[in-house]
């Protein structure tokens, strides 16, 4: 009886540490990088997100000193001619990707104050999830080099 009280309270303190210490982020970044061509032109920045977790997480807003300021975009064609606008969020489902890519979705450097070679810090926000901070490689007007 007392031992699995013991048990219990154990499993509890421990439950209540995690939580308070922040569970780990369901959400991890791959092939993340940016595609930059002058300090005036806004560099575009690409990223797959994945998502270990069971409910959908919602990405708010970016951020990076590397930037000015960084938004979420989406380019869509329409009538054969390509359009930015913004978007307020975008949702990684849960256990799945959301990939940003040229020609989609993609985080609009405004400011870009990098170089081909540097790996740009952008901080990723996520409504009621930790903020994760994923480097993106810097490449230039060629883009991410092909994958063999
Ligand atoms: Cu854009």
């Amino acid at each position: 009886m007392t031992r699995w009280l013991l048990a219990a309270i154990a499993m509890l303190a421990i439950g209540t540490r995690g939580a308070m210490a922040g569970a780990p982020s369901p959400i991890t970044a791959r092939d993340a990088w940016f595609r930059y061509l002058l300090p005036e032109i806004p560099a575009g920045g690409f990223v797959t997100l994945h998502n270990a977790g069971a409910s959908p997480a919602v990405l708010t807003g970016v951020r990076s000193a590397a930037c000015g300021m960084a938004m979420l975009h989406r380019s869509v064609n329409r009538s054969g001619v390509d359009r930015m606008s913004m978007v307020p969020s975008v949702t990684v489902p849960a256990h799945g990707d959301f990939r940003f890519a040229p020609g989609g979705y993609h985080i609009m450097c405004m400011q870009p104050h990098m170089k081909p070679g540097d790996a740009a810090a952008v901080t990723l926000l996520f409504a009621g999830l930790p903020p994760m901070v994923v480097k993106f490689a810097v490449y230039g007007a060629d883009g991410k080099p092909a994958t063999p």
